[in-house]
């Protein structure tokens, strides 16, 4: 065997750990990550958004790039401004856009370019609820996450919100893919442990990557 496969066997860049779904462990640097948060939330707040029905979002975010996912009483959807300020979300840096697009060839995912980014902030004690991604145009491309800060466990259901779930721990620096049939499953987060960071203290954030129109 050669020594390459030999290394690869113990620590594989990236694992498919179900149909579809891609872990990519410590695979970003978690300064450029942290550095790239900052940036964004510079340019405009991270802030909590309410559901159609008007509950509040315990997930605070923000976007970057062409296309914002934004929720407020008059439904979920993407916006090309914020609505917050009227000016366009700041956009996606191009290094860390390189890192996905790269990211998502690797996975077999060809000629991803984002057009958003949302990034999600989670303090202790919050948590995701199941959902599905929806908004989104074109289902054959696939979501790109890239975790920072305190752990998670990542928590995947199949086409129904019920069952059995998968649960994956997600680290900071980790990068997850999702296409194929998992694109289409219910997906959320457990709630978050009280831990901490030397980058970003009790928090975790979770930036998603998209192609969104
Ligand atoms: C599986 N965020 O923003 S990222 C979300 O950790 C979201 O903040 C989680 O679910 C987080 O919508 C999970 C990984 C992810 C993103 C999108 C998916 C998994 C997905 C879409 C379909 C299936
Ligand atoms: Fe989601």
């Amino acid at each position: 065997m050669m020594q390459n496969d030999l290394f690869s066997d113990i620590s594989p860049e990236m694992e498919e750990l179900a149909p579809g779904i891609f872990l990519f462990q410590r695979y970003v640097d978690e300064t450029e990550i942290f550095n790239i948060v900052n940036y964004a939330r510079a340019e405009a707040p991270i802030r909590h958004m309410i559901t159609p029905g008007g509950k509040k979002i315990n997930v605070s975010g923000v976007s970057m790039g062409d296309a914002g996912w934004y929720s407020d009483r008059r439904g979920y959807r993407y916006e090309k401004t914020d609505p917050l300020s009227g000016k366009p979300w700041p956009k996606i840096p191009d290094d860390i856009g390189e890192i996905v697009t790269i990211a998502a060839a690797k996975a077999g995912f060809n000629n991803f370019v984002p057009d958003s980014c949302f990034i999600n902030c989670y303090e202790p004690g919050v948590r995701l609820t199941a959902h599905i991604d929806q908004d989104e145009v074109d289902f054959s491309k696939p979501i790109v996450s890239i975790s920072l800060g305190v752990s998670a466990i990542f928590q995947v259901f199949g086409e129904k919100r019920g069952g059995k779930a998968m649960n994956i721990p997600l680290h900071s620096g980790d990068l997850l893919i999702f296409g194929g049939p998992a694109r289409r499953h219910y997906h959320g987060v457990k709630k978050i442990e009280t831990q901490s960071h030397p980058l970003t203290g009790d928090k975790r954030y979770n930036l998603t990557f998209r192609k969104a129109l």
